[in-house]
């Protein structure tokens, strides 16, 4: 993918403040801190378009961008760290729901996972949305760089088994020396080069 232009176009949190669907969305979604906004960095050539955080937790908005006035790839907040107060963390789940359901738009989901760690239950249940809602998933297995080989092998077998798909579909990538980024692309223009996925439905019905 050749990046020309990456822009900010709005942080929001429902529905409303969402910007104009007019454009294929792919959205980044996984546990605070396991990477998701280095690894929208990195893909589009960018040091700090996102900001990266040590505070995990920080990003509690839906962050869109423009790619090339061509498509839109979205940040997601992060789930599952403890310090956040439940009140936060109770907005959560309806939060990407509503999204979920509503942006018709939506090609795509990267969800991203530590190869150092088990998959939470807002990973398997983020899987499970993306299902319902006929939304494509990408996994992405981040901060390879951090584990061997051998061990990066045993992590992605004990993944796949707690996410209940096949150790193929796991892509790794790290942050830190780009391993991973043009498969990752692929993935990327394959999801948003496909036709309008069946919650377009969804979304009117709710509406
Ligand atoms: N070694 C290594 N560190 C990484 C990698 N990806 C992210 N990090 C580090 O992990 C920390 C969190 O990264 P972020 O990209 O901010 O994670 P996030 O998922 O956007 O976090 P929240 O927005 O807080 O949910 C930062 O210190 C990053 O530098 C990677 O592939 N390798
Ligand atoms: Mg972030």
């Amino acid at each position: 993918m050749l990046i020309k232009q990456v822009e900010f176009i709005k942080s929001a949190t429902k529905a409303p403040h969402y910007p104009p669907g007019d454009l294929p969305e792919i959205a980044f979604a996984g546990r605070s801190n396991v990477g998701k906004s280095s690894l929208i960095n990195a893909l589009v050539n960018r040091k700090n378009l996102v900001r990266t955080s040590s505070t995990p937790g920080r990003t509690q908005l839906i962050n869109f961008f423009n790619v090339n006035g061509q498509f839109t790839l979205v940040d997601l907040p992060g789930y599952g760290f403890a310090k956040v107060p439940l009140a936060v963390k109770k907005q959560w789940g309806p939060m990407m729901e509503h999204y979920l359901a509503k942006r018709a738009n939506l090609r795509g989901v990267i969800l991203i996972l530590d190869v150092r760690r088990i998959p939470v239950a807002e990973d398997i249940q983020m899987l499970h949305w993306l299902q319902s809602y006929a939304v494509t998933p990408i996994l992405v297995v981040t901060k390879c760089d951090k584990v061997s080989r051998n061990e990066r092998g045993r992590q992605a077998r004990i993944i796949a088994q707690t996410l209940g798909v096949a150790p193929e579909d796991l892509n790794f990538f790290s942050a830190l020396n780009k391993e991973g980024k043009d498969q990752i692309w692929q993935r990327i223009e394959s999801a948003l080069s496909e036709k309008e996925p069946g919650n377009s439905a969804a979304a009117d019905e709710t509406t």
